[in-house]
Formats: structure tokens, sequence, C-alpha cells
């Protein structure tokens, strides 16, 4: 009861001198002030059709295995469509040695928004894919190239999307998307010559790169945010074994965000696996924090039923998971101040 009255008595003080100070101009600043932090920020909608697309358009080049036609083609639309999203675009082009000796023409592709903004969030995905279906149930596929409109075009159809969006409302934040070639150059499953011991630095070539050599010198982000085959239909992500490692309160905003839009079909709050991707080496070496949302079913056989199977087609990609994913990081990047 008392302080039930306390507090009556304390709101009335208040709004007694809220009313009194209304008129001046000291009052009217102070009301502004207070309205603006219960404001929340206005958080684009994600359009799904649209990214939708974006992957539909990358898959329409072929498979995207460095030193190819489908790759470089590839590779200049994606520049073209940052540029037409407004965004700063470099590229670093670097031969890179792939596992066997084999030299691959690769590219990495940078955009930044606000590059002169000192806060930063950068969002990643590889945009090449695998020369080998090696994980094809039939084994005359293996030599076969991946189509990759799960693994590789998801993440950057998603990426795409939210450029699109970046360019129509701006972040407080800067935002870099980065798309890493030659992720999927990694030793295939039938070489016994080359699987041997330690293969892990046979993968993600092009973020070793980067991570080496970032675009901008000392270049550094608050965190970082890896999108990796979100785009299946039965897609469950939970938490990667390096992200909670590297970056567990990433991981927590993330999938709280998630959970808080309805997603929790999705973004399950579990550990997963621990899995060599470009987040690993941003981790390692370029030690920005960095999570990946990335499609790996502890509960089933892994990452997607398509995975490295001449099966990664359309067919697989469902516009609910993409929604899931993108609604998810917009609304992230769009709340960091
Ligand atoms: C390994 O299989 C070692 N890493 C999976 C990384 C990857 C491949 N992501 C897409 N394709
Ligand atoms: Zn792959």
């Amino acid at each position: 009861m008392m302080n039930r009255i306390i507090a009556v008595g304390l709101v009335g003080v208040l709004s007694a001198l809220f009313f009194a100070c209304s008129g001046s101009k000291v009052g009217k600043n102070k009301s502004v002030e207070l309205s603006q932090e219960n404001i929340s920020v206005t958080v684009p909608k994600f359009n799904a059709d649209s990214a939708y697309h974006f992957i539909e358009q990358q898959v329409s080049f072929g498979p995207r295995v460095p030193n190819t036609r489908g790759h470089q083609e590839c590779g200049l639309y994606l520049e073209e469509k940052l540029k037409e999203y407004g965004a700063t675009v470099v590229t670093q082009e670097v031969d890179l040695v792939a596992y066997d000796g084999t030299l691959l023409k690769a590219k990495n592709i940078i955009a930044s928004y606000q590059p002169e903004q000192k806060k930063r969030v950068a969002l990643f995905a590889h945009w090449d894919t695998r020369p080998w279906s090696d994980n094809d149930s039939d084994e005359k596929n293996y030599r076969t190239p991946v189509l990759g409109a799960n693994d590789g075009a998801s993440g950057v159809g998603v990426l795409l999307e939210i450029a699109r969006l970046l360019q129509q409302s701006q972040t407080t934040i800067g935002v870099d998307i980065i798309f890493f070639d030659a992720e999927d150059y990694g030793v295939p499953q039938f070489d016994t010559k080359y699987n041997r011991g330690d293969t892990e630095n046979t993968w993600g070539l092009g973020s070793q790169y980067w991570a080496k050599n970032p675009h901008v010198p000392s270049y550094n982000a608050r965190f970082g945010i890896l999108l990796d085959m979100v785009g299946d239909k039965d897609a469950l992500f939970y938490y990667e074994g390096y992200s909670q490692k590297f970056a567990k309160n990433i991981n927590k905003k993330v999938w709280d965000k998630a959970h808080e839009l309805g997603f929790q079909r999705y973004f399950i709050k579990e550990n997963g696996g621990y899995i060599t991707d470009d987040h690993l080496f941003v981790n390692q070496i370029a030690r920005i924090p960095t999570i990946d949302i990335i499609h790996n079913n502890i509960h089933a056989s892994g990452f997607a039923k398509s995975w490295h199977t001449v099966d990664d087609t359309m067919e697989n990609i469902e516009r609910n998971t993409l929604h899931a994913v993108g609604q998810t990081v917009l609304e992230v990047i769009y709340n960091e101040k």
C-alpha cells in the first residue's frame, strides 16, 4: 500500500513537472529526448521473392567453379548488382593455390555502405561453387560440379536483397557485404592422395586471403555474420561451434532476435557441430568475432540432403527459409547503434 501511494505520488509530480514545462523550450527538448529512447527503428521488410530471384540468376550461369566461364560471368553480375544498389564496390583479384597446386583465378567482391563510418558490421557469403559432387549417392556423379543453389547462391541471394534495401534506407552503422571466392575447393572426399592429415586450410581460400589482406588496411568491424546454406526447405540453424567459441554474444543476439520475430522453427537454441568455414579464418586471422548461420541438422544427416550432390538445385530452395534468415539479419543490423 505504502509503495503504491509513493508510486502514484511520483507519477503525479512528474506529470505536473512535464505539463508545467511543456510550453517552454526546455520542456519540448526534454520530451523529444524521452520519446526518442522509446522509438524503435524502422526495419525494412525482406522480400523473399527478390532473394529467390537473385539465387535463380546465379544458378542461370551454371556452376561457378573458379577458372570457368560461369564463374567469371557470375562475378561480373554480382559486381554490377552491388554497384546498382549504391555500394562502393572493390574486388580483390588474386591467384590462389588449391590443395593440388592448381592456380585459381579468384575474386573476392566487397561492397561497402557508408565506408567513412568507423562503426561497422560485416556480412559474408561465398559465391563460388564446388567442382565436385563428391557427396552424391551415385559415384558416377562425383566429378560433376555442384550447381550450388543452396551451397553458395543462397547466402549471396539473401545479401543481395539486403544490399537492395540498404540503398533505400540507411543503417546507423556502416555495413560491408563481402562475397568470398574459392571457399568450396577443399580436398574432395574421393581423393585418397591428398585426403590425409589436416585438410582444413584447403577450404576458404578466398576468406583466408581477405583475412590476411583486408580491402582496407587494418579493417575492423564490431562483428561479422556469415551466411552459408540458408535456403533449403528443411533448414535448421544450430549454434555452430567456432561461432560459440569466438562470438558467443553474437550468436545470442541473432538467435534471440530470430525468436522474437517468430522464427524459432529454424533457429534452434542448441549447440551444433564445429564447421570449417569462412568464419573460422575471419575469427582466427582477422580477429573479427564472426558467427556462421549454417544449415547443419545434428539430429539428421548434418548438412542439407542436397549438400555436394547434383541435387543442389532451385527445387530445394524455399522462400520461407530465406525470409527467416534475411529478416533476422536486417533486424540485427538496423538495431545496431
Ligand atoms: C567442410 O565440409 C570441411 N566444411 C564445410 C564448409 C562448406 C562447404 N560450406 C559450404 N560448402
Ligand atoms: Zn560446399
